[in-house]
């Protein structure tokens, strides 16, 4: 067989928000029963969401999908963050809801908010869709908060009052194209204010880097995710910066195609924030089958954090088999 050093980034897969989230819909279906209702995927990811719906949670994109007769259910929010106007129509329809929202991303709407509060128009940082931002941009009135994606559009843009701006960011960015935006903002705009503390929040920069370190020499870098998963697509743009020469998003070990994989030598491994360690060892089992297998541990970090569910939940106790579904085991 033909040797292969796969180079097993750390930190990689689920981060505190994201094991946060998942332990939320799991706590409230043990306290509550099914059905639980999540609104959007509770995280980006379709084994996380099809194990959950297995569990007896109901997936849906609005809450008025939700039927009458299942009112009294609870319906959770999912990581991304809402805008204000969700809690405010789930209070309308007389819902209970279960917020899981990352703390990460609660500290970026509070932040937007403290810039419209001391008379700044917001500038948010980040792409056009992304449940995220609609989130971020729903914390404030119409218009008071701008969407710049890009270099580009930080040269096009044209504010009311150039002296009154502050920024924020979309938590799951690219840290080197951020900086790049935020310089170009800098420079048209010399009173921009940042926010307090960086949006970017510890994961998206952790994985980033440690991808970073790791691909010069890699035939291919694969990151595990979904392709609606912003930090695990900014991982496939930062291993092919960093010099792999190939790198992609894999969601499970069947869909590698081995006949155009060919023959690698070094391979590169990671999984953003919202993908399971079981769907990492499923791919390095397929290599092992294929590649007389070397790992490589490529760690340029430890992570600590650690976020408490909602206070209704803290007491319910968790089985030893749903702590591994919890932690993506
Ligand atoms: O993949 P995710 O569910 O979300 P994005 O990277 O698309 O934002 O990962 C969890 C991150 C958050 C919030
Ligand atoms: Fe929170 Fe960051 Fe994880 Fe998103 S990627 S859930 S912001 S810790």
């Amino acid at each position: 067989m033909t040797p292969l050093t796969i180079r097993l980034c750390g930190p990689r897969g689920f981060c505190a928000g994201v094991d946060r989230a998942i332990q939320i819909v799991v706590l409230a279906l043990k306290r509550y029963g099914a059905p639980v209702y999540v609104r959007h995927e509770i995280v980006h990811n379709r084994y996380v969401v099809e194990g959950l719906e297995a569990r007896g949670a109901i997936f849906v994109e609005e809450l008025d999908e939700i039927p009458a007769e299942h009112r009294e259910q609870p319906v959770v929010f999912s990581a991304h963050g809402v805008p204000k106007s969700v809690p405010e129509d789930a209070e309308s329809r007389n819902l209970f809801y279960l917020d899981a929202t990352c703390p990460l991303v609660s500290k970026v709407h509070k932040q937007a908010m403290r810039h419209e509060r001391l008379g700044r128009h917001v500038i948010l940082i980040g792409h056009a869709g992304h449940p995220e931002v609609i989130g971020t941009m729903g914390q404030l009135p119409d218009g008071a908060v701008s969407l710049v994606e890009t270099v580009e559009d930080a040269k096009r843009y044209q504010p009311a009052d150039p002296d009154n701006l502050g920024y924020v960011t979309q938590t799951t960015l690219s840290v080197q194209d951020t900086a790049d935006v935020i310089a170009t903002l800098r420079e048209r705009f010399p009173n921009l204010t940042a926010p307090s503390a960086d949006s970017i929040c510890y994961a998206t920069t952790n994985r980033q880097e440690s991808v970073s370190a790791a691909a010069p020499g890699c035939d291919l870098f694969i990151i595990v995710g979904a392709p609606n998963s912003s930090n695990s697509k900014r991982l496939v743009e930062v291993a092919k910066r960093a010099g792999a020469k190939e790198a992609m998003l894999v969601q499970r070990a069947s869909e590698l195609d081995f006949e155009a994989i060919g023959d690698v030598r070094t391979l590169g491994l990671s999984a953003g924030a919202s993908a399971p360690e079981v769907v990492v060892n499923e791919i390095i089992e397929a290599f092992r089958q294929r590649f007389d297998t070397t790992i490589e541990l490529a760690e340029t970090t430890i992570e600590n954090e650690h976020f408490l569910v909602n206070r209704q939940l803290r007491d319910v106790e968790l089985t030893v088999e749903d702590m591994a579904f919890v932690n993506g085991r």
